[in-house]
């Protein structure tokens, strides 16, 4: 048992975490039924979590994890006229990673990475009710009413494509990007309507120093051999010369080893 947790530590790789601006990240919602339709958007928050093959100069990024929530509740009025009302609202919706972890790495072209079948699942409780005529139309159609869906009874579904921009300035790294969705209310009732939407994410982090061990931007000979002085084995503290202030334990697991070196080297070797 003791073992099995000392692997897996072992193999902590260097996740950063990156924090959603609110200010600058919504999700957007239109929802039409029976060709009548209205809109609603709500702020994002949360954070998404990624490994680089180097920080000093990345060529490759992996998506690890992600969790966003709507700040807001999004509500929908659509106006039948004669025909009578719909009123809708969706919850503490929430979309995030079903299988967070280690994850394959995705190449940075032209500042913009792809992430292909990213599997997430989504919480939050839709809610809606329908008074006049249209509960008669929806009824025809085999839908109640008024009903309560949880999302978060949703087996977990699949994001075939994942971009994003990745950039770093001044120390600072930056994702961002964009997701477009277009669904049926109900696959089985396509007539019924769509929910439609887009949501827009900046997110951001300091950039841990990483490899560059002597903070002079690159990780070369001289940093190999603070390394070499720092390196003390798995589980071990760091080695006894390790310089003061240099920390080499570059996936955080309070020792200097073999994985650490790898880190590093993915840095050296450019
Ligand atoms: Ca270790
Ligand atoms: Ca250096
Ligand atoms: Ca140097
Ligand atoms: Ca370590």
């Amino acid at each position: 048992m003791i073992c099995a947790l000392l692997l897996t530590m072992a193999a902590a790789p260097a996740d950063i975490e990156l924090t959603i601006d609110p200010n600058t990240s919504r999700i957007d919602v239109e929802l039409c039924v029976q060709d009548e339709c209205d809109s609603d958007q709500s702020s994002i928050s949360g954070f998404l979590t990624v490994e680089l093959d180097c920080p000093l100069d990345p060529a490759a990024v992996a998506l690890e994890d992600f969790d966003v929530v709507a700040d807001q509740p999004l509500e929908f009025h659509l106006d039948y006229g004669f025909f009578g009302d719909i009123f809708a609202d969706a919850r503490d919706l929430r979309l995030f990673h079903a299988q967070p972890g280690d994850q394959p790495f995705n190449p940075i072209i032209d500042g913009s990475f792809t992430a292909n079948n990213v599997p997430f699942l989504k919480d939050g409780v839709v809610a809606y009710l329908a008074e006049g005529l249209i509960c008669g139309i929806l009824r025809n159609l085999g839908v109640p009413c008024e009903d309560e869906v949880d999302l978060g009874d949703d087996p977990p579904g699949i994001l075939d494509e994942v971009s994003a921009d990745i950039a770093i300035e001044e120390g600072v790294l930056r994702i961002s990007g964009r997701l477009d969705f277009d669904e049926p209310l109900d696959p089985e009732n396509p007539e019924l309507g769509r929910i439609t939407g887009f949501a827009i994410m900046n997110a951001s982090a300091p950039l841990p120093s990483g490899p560059d061990l002597d903070g002079d931007k690159d990780a070369d000979l001289a940093d190999m051999r603070a390394f070499q002085l720092c390196f003390g084995g798995s589980g071990n503290p760091p080695g006894e010369a390790c310089p003061q202030g240099v920390n080499a334990d570059l996936d955080n697991d309070d020792d200097v080893d073999l994985d650490d070196y790898r880190i590093f080297f993915r840095c050296f070797a450019k």
